[in-house]
């Protein structure tokens, strides 16, 4: 095991997707987005098929622009479109399914079905705003416009980012095709994680291993609630004793609050796991089921591990078209927004929501639910000509699912303070918990949070605490 000197804010700041990058590093990236950019303005030009589009010239206009239909798109479009009347708002998202993407770590360990995970989009948006059914590649906030994959332009009054965040498989070497193969498999995309469940089936001996990439990402707990589901499913089919379960985490710590990674030293060794601080997925051989791993506090040092099963959690970034647009983002790429308005530091017509902004707190749907409740009402106060006084806490919450009924619901604001719903000791397993992230949270999701009514748990909170917190 490797010991470090983080502190607690650099770790929180690591997961949030909030630290600083020097100019070395800025400077691939910086290629990079100039890169795609050339093809992103080439892409605009040219339609699927090769021909001149006739699109091109396409121009629509909207009081609000909601860029992404996803948790916190859908929940804005929702709320705006009943205020605003048919024909002001506009969707822009290319996705034919919405996913609940919270409910893959139980597709993964075989609680629940993909397809109970997804729901068409034509039914999660909401009928009175317009569905543009395409990417967008550009933006540009001086002219107040977008412009899609085909060549639209689409003018706004108001625009929200709700783009999420951006899974690069291929940043890993042998990635994604080593997909094809036994035993690799993810959580973190539709296409991937059920393989997860055939690999615990096919398991046969040797090492599991689970992966933390050294970038932020969304739920933070993720990768590894499946594989404490892992060590459940092995012991269930009495297989166990022939696996090795080993966690490889690029953080020096097994989680950014200290109160639930005490809990969760406790869950490691009283399974029997190993955990591995600062090593790095780089690379994955399919032919020999390998897996190499770089030690980041001595990067010429690469650990080769044969593996009978690999659970991947990709490296993330901010979307390629937002990345690109440096008038909108901060040093590392996300959309710059005040952390507590989340109003954009310089567009006031433009507003940010979920895992695509600067917010310094862990990327999570609960995190979303929690910014909409002050998005929507600072972006009214804005169309009405007023500064937005309502302040986001950073509240954001992972339900770490250790195994087939037990859940710590870790809950926590963006200085890294416990901010627990109930008067419980929430660093326990519990089954409660289970059955809130299992049974109760799916409803919440498709019936509150994507139609614009639920704003996280701040009132429950209060009511369990008396009104005290
Ligand atoms: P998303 O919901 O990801 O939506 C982004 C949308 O933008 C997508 O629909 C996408 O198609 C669209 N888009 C992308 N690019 C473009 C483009 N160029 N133009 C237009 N549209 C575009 N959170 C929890 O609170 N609790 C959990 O237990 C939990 N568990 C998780 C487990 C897993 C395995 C995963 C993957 C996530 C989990 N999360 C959890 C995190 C949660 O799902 C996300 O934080 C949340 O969905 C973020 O919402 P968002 O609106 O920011 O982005
Ligand atoms: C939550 O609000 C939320 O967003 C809808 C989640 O995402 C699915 C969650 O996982 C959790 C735990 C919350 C918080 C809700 C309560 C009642 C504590």
């Amino acid at each position: 095991m490797v010991y470090t000197t983080w502190n607690a804010t650099e770790v929180f700041n690591h997961i949030a997707g909030n630290e600083t990058l020097d100019e070395e590093s800025l400077q691939p990236l910086k290629m990079m987005a100039h890169k795609r950019l050339l093809l992103a303005c080439g892409s605009r030009l040219v339609s699927q098929n090769g021909s001149f589009s006739t699109s091109a010239m396409a121009h629509k206009s909207y009081k609000l622009v909601v860029v992404g239909g996803g948790a916190g798109g859908c929940a804005t479009a929702a709320k705006f479109s009943s205020k605003l009347g048919a024909g002001n708002v506009a969707v822009i998202e290319p996705a034919d399914t919405h996913y609940y993407q919270p409910m893959w770590t139980l597709v993964g360990g075989g609680m629940k079905r993909l397809e109970e995970s997804g729901r068409p989009m034509s039914q999660v948006l909401p009928k009175k705003a317009d569905w543009i059914k395409q990417r967008v590649v550009t933006f540009d906030p001086h002219k107040n416009k977008v412009i899609t994959q085909d060549g639209q332009e689409i003018s706004y009054e108001f625009l929200v980012v709700a783009l999420g965040i951006q899974l690069n498989y291929n940043q890993i070497k042998g990635l994604p095709d080593a997909f094809e193969t036994p035993g690799v498999c993810s959580n973190y995309s539709p296409l991937y994680v059920t393989k997860t469940l055939e690999s615990l089936k096919n398991f046969k001996e040797g090492n599991a291993l689970f992966s933390f990439p050294n970038t932020p990402v969304k739920c933070a707990g993720a990768p590894q609630k499946i594989m404490y589901i892992s060590d459940q499913y092995l012991r269930k089919h009495g297989k166990r004793d022939k696996a090795n379960i080993q966690y490889f985490t690029s953080l020096p710590v097994i989680f950014g609050i200290k109160k639930y990674a005490d809990a969760l030293w406790e869950v490691v060794k009283e399974r029997n796991i190993t955990v591995n601080l600062r090593h790095n997925l780089i690379e994955v051989k399919p032919d020999s089921r390998e897996a190499v791993f770089q030690n980041l506090e001595n990067p010429d040092d690469l650990k080769t591990i044969k593996y009978e099963m690999l659970h991947v959690t990709p490296p993330m970034s901010s979307p390629d078209p937002l990345r690109q647009c440096a008038a909108l983002t901060n040093e590392t790429g996300y959309l710059n927004v005040n952390k507590h308005t989340l109003q954009h530091v310089t567009f006031p017509n433009v507003f940010g929501i979920g895992d695509c902004t600067s917010v310094p707190t862990s990327k999570t749907a609960a995190a979303v639910a929690g910014q909409f409740g002050v998005m929507q009402r600072n972006l009214r106060l804005a169309m009405g000509g007023t500064s937005p006084k309502h302040q986001y806490d950073g509240y954001t919450s992972c339900p770490l699912v250790t195994g087939y009924s037990k859940c710590i619901l870790a809950e926590f604001d963006m200085d890294g303070n416990p901010l627990e719903t109930f008067p419980i000791n929430q660093a326990k397993e519990r089954r409660t918990m289970f059955h809130l992230k299992k049974d109760m949270m799916p409803t919440m999701y498709w019936n509150g949070m994507l139609k614009g009514y639920w704003e996280g748990p701040k009132y429950l909170r209060k009511l369990m605490h008396l009104g005290m917190k």
